[in-house]
């Protein structure tokens, strides 16, 4: 296996000889300079560490297709944690660097134009966008220059009867409402609050809400966890009264409110296994279980709905098993694999369940380095895991994940209630992750908004605009 491009070659600790000889050809060595050796060795102490515990997984003696197919993820990512493949810059900890600048590129270049040939992914415009916007602004980069663009393609992807379709014309969808209003929350103008008609989106969510609690996800479409969410995130966001519009169909049922059952439907969503699934009776898979938790950190504080709403300690048990050893980064299910965009999915579960049950276990300098080490693509973009192509889906969220590993998050409830749904605006920062990180300054991502994965204040700023705007049902 052994090459000239063997990664393995490159260790830290050959690099940490390179810069060690070339310090011992200057003249003088200064204090900063012993200061900085002293941290390298320091480093390499703990990446030797690292990589001895990480040298012999625990292997699967049952030879299955999963058994299989985890060996060759195995053999895809280990060459990126051990060694530096793409040839990126490295930190002070021997990880390639954050690579910015090729993200934000990669970012730009997928907002488009596009060719005719990407017009089947028309309906998946909203998300692009929302990941474009929330990727970018996680990278620090002002998105004031899309603006007027966000706003137009939102305006005219509004569907007359309320909510927002994948563009114009198409039939609205909680996924697509959803990414809307993210994309628009993140630009932040009160031409993009504006935009969105309240009273049309109001009665639109009154007509996905089911006698049994949950939503659709478009009239007569699929009940999922991911409407209860999406449907959450548009109330609480636009301010939106809990009570149920005059031609809900749900009212004929006796519900008077968009909480009705809720609670108890999310309940019936969380598995054997402890984590969440889709609807009730259907596996239990990271997305859904960040769908799940922020749903009920929506309908009130984290410490009272999800304590309430769902067995703690069987969750808690099912999340400690969802990151990938020797890998770092996390799967969404048993038996499955490691895949970037789980960065966010289960690593974002970890502040609500760490806001309503103290501290989680889970292993941040390890997500720290599958998300720096083996989720950077090597032309800009983040991935899956090696050998995958990047996208806007898996950049935003694997940006999203480094974010959850590197801040603490605390929700504290101040006095004075601000209203319905007002529980997600009591998140604050608990100050940086600095235990053990494996990651510089210039590695940092910008904060992110607990349940709404948006940048931290953006959300608060929407909520307030719509809290003093007049409403009339
Ligand atoms: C499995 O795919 C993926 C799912 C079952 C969940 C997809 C749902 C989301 C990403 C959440 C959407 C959220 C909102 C807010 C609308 P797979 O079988 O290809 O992946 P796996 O092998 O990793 O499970
Ligand atoms: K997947
Ligand atoms: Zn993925």
């Amino acid at each position: 296996m052994a090459s000239a491009q063997d990664p393995t070659s490159q260790t830290p600790s050959s690099r940490l000889e390179e810069t060690l000889s070339t310090s011992a050809r200057v003249e003088e060595l200064s204090d900063s300079d012993y200061e900085e050796m002293e941290t390298l060795t320091r480093h390499e102490e703990a990446n030797q560490a690292y990589l001895k515990s990480i040298t012999s997984p625990i292997e699967d003696l049952l030879d299955t297709a999963s058994s299989e197919v985890q060996d060759e993820t195995l053999r895809a990512v280990m060459p990126f944690l051990i060694g530096n493949p793409n040839d990126f810059d490295l930190n002070s900890y021997g990880l390639p660097t954050l690579q910015r600048e090729k993200h934000v590129k990669f970012l730009k270049q997928s907002l488009g134009p596009f060719p005719p040939q990407f017009a089947a992914m028309d309906a998946s415009r909203p998300w692009v966008v929302y990941w474009c916007m929330q990727g970018l602004t996680a990278l620090g980069q002002d998105i004031s220059e899309y603006s007027d663009r966000v706003v137009s393609t939102f305006s005219s992807a509004q569907h007359p009867e309320g909510g927002f379709g994948g563009g114009h014309g198409q039939l609205p969808h909680l996924a697509a409402t959803y990414a809307a209003i993210l994309s628009l929350v993140i630009v932040g103008t009160e031409e993009a609050y504006a935009s969105i008609n309240r009273q049309t989106m109001y009665s639109y969510l009154g007509r996905m809400k089911q006698v049994d609690g949950g939503f659709t996800m478009s009239p007569n479409g699929e009940e999922d966890i991911r409407g209860a969410f999406c449907a959450l995130v548009a109330l609480s966001l636009l301010n939106l009264p809990l009570e149920l519009p005059p031609d809900a169909p749900a009212r004929q049922h006796g519900l008077t409110s968009f909480l009705d059952n809720l609670g108890e439907w999310v309940s019936r969503c969380q598995t054997y296994e402890g984590g969440i699934s889709a609807a009730p009776g259907n596996e239990a898979h990271g997305a859904y279980a960040f769908c799940g938790l922020g749903c009920l950190s929506i309908m009130g504080p984290p410490k009272d709905t999800i304590n309430k709403w769902l067995d703690v300690p069987a969750l808690i048990n099912w999340l400690n098993s969802r990151q990938s050893c020797p890998e770092g980064g996390f799967h969404g299910r048993g038996n499955k694999l490691v895949d970037g965009c789980y960065s966010h999915w289960v690593g974002g579960c970890w502040a609500l369940v760490e806001a309503a049950a103290g501290k989680g276990i889970w292993n941040r300098a390890a997500l720290g380095r599958y998300i720096l080490s083996a989720a950077q693509f090597k032309k800009g973009g983040l991935v899956d895991k090696p050998g995958k192509r990047p996208d806007a889906y898996h950049t935003c969220y694997n940006l999203a994940g480094l974010s959850w590993a590197q801040y603490d998050w605390k929700y504290e409830k101040s006095e004075g209630e601000r209203g319905e749904l007002d529980a997600p605006y009591h998140w604050q920062l608990d100050g940086e992750y600095t235990e053990d990180v494996v990651w510089d300054n210039g590695d940092m991502v910008n904060r992110v908004h607990p349940v709404f994965v948006v940048p931290f204040g953006k959300a608060e700023s929407c909520r307030k605009w719509f809290e003093e705007q007049t409403w009339s049902s």
